[in-house]
């Protein structure tokens, strides 16, 4: 289990690699151009500079997330070829600063969604929460209040400039069924997938979060059966996924502890946060312990110890704790992360002394 952080970069985030040091265990940063919106070149001189400030602090570029695949790719439109080829520079040029495996997804629209930012927890802390009701047909209320919350930091995928044109971008989808969806994620898998191999860079892909369809949007990967489908798409390691256990969490059905004894070959980042799933089908993200939510957080990370997982981790989300929502990025707080740090690694510590957690 190789521990890393995800972090924005300088400016960009009110967390520093300097904090970030303090905190056991973590070897690596998550880390991307932040800035750059989907289907934009990545100038080499920019990815070296930030290479370089992650290296002189001793930790890791392994693994960047996101690069952002441009809608034209997830809908299908002609010019999707000119923006594969800048997809295929990029990973290319990441390969030459040791990154090692790409976190994506072809989610949509949206990247994750929620309905509120800071639900408050009856311990007084405050965390991204999603009320099915609440989401109406229209997602213009959703994506106002998100943005409002989000404050002075742009989230990835969230990105103003681009939800401006909400209306444009939802016609664009119109005739994106699932099964078209899937396709055009094969074929840019085809296409990307052979230079991954070429230049050793495994892809990741991103569950869908929450893990069912939204806004009459289909999505991908949701489940056992469509990651199996996916995998079996383009039938390489270097076409493998991020698992995040808070994304496929959202729905109950998932075996989470069983698709990762199953997947664990195409696992190459994985995602541990705890959602907290009500009988409504409404949740809330909770602290990483297993017994505050309804992620069996202790089984997931056996699962990975049997299978002798030797990938990355990241806790991925956390609680905003003891204020710092006024100032920390939403869902990414120093503290609880933090915490979720330690509570991993004191699971996986645990295991590998013999001592099991049940
Ligand atoms: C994050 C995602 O919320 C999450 O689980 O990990 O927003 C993730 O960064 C993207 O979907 C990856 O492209
Ligand atoms: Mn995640």
């Amino acid at each position: 289990m190789n521990m890393t952080w995800r972090w924005y970069g300088e400016n960009n985030d009110n967390i520093t690699l300097d904090h970030i040091r303090q905190i056991p265990g973590v070897m690596g940063i998550v880390w991307s151009l932040h800035d750059k919106v989907a289907g934009e070149v990545w100038e080499m001189e920019r990815i070296q500079e930030v290479a370089d400030q992650i290296t002189s602090k001793g930790f890791s570029t392994a693994v960047v997330e996101s690069v952002n695949v441009h809608d034209d790719i997830k809908i299908g439109l002609p010019s999707r070829d000119q923006y594969i080829d800048i997809y295929i520079d990029t990973i290319r040029k990441l390969a030459k600063v040791g990154v090692k495996v790409i976190c994506y997804n072809f989610m949509p629209v949206f990247d994750w969604t929620r309905t509120e930012l800071y639900k408050e927890l009856p311990d007084g802390s405050n965390a991204l929460f999603y009320e099915k009701a609440a989401i109406t047909d229209d997602p213009r209320q959703m994506v106002d209040r998100i943005l409002e919350g989000a404050g002075k930091f742009t989230m990835p995928g969230w990105e103003p400039e681009r939800l401006a044109r909400l209306d444009e971008l939802f016609a664009a989808y119109a005739d994106v069924t699932e099964d078209k969806l899937f396709g055009n994620l094969k074929y840019f898998l085809e296409r990307i997938i052979p230079v991954c191999e070429e230049v050793d860079i495994k892809m990741a892909i991103h569950p869908d979060d929450p893990a069912w369809p939204i806004f009459g949007l289909p999505r991908i990967v949701r489940s056992r059966e469509t990651i199996q489908r996916i995998l079996d798409a383009v039938n390489s390691p270097y076409n493998g996924l991020t698992f995040c256990t808070g994304s496929l969490g959202s729905n109950p059905e998932n075996d989470l502890p069983a698709m990762i004894r199953e997947f664990h070959n195409r696992i190459h980042f994985a995602h541990i946060r705890n959602v907290k799933v009500f009988e409504n089908g409404d949740f809330i993200e909770v602290s990483h312990r297993g017994k505050d939510g309804s992620v069996d957080v202790p089984e997931v990370v056996r699962a990975y110890y049997e299978n002798g997982y030797q990938g990355y981790v990241r806790p991925d989300h956390g609680r905003h704790l003891w204020g710092e929502e006024k100032n920390c990025r939403p869902g990414y707080g120093l503290y609880d992360r933090a915490l979720g740090v330690m509570y991993l690694l004191g699971v996986w510590d645990s295991l590998a002394q013999g001592k099991g957690v049940k």
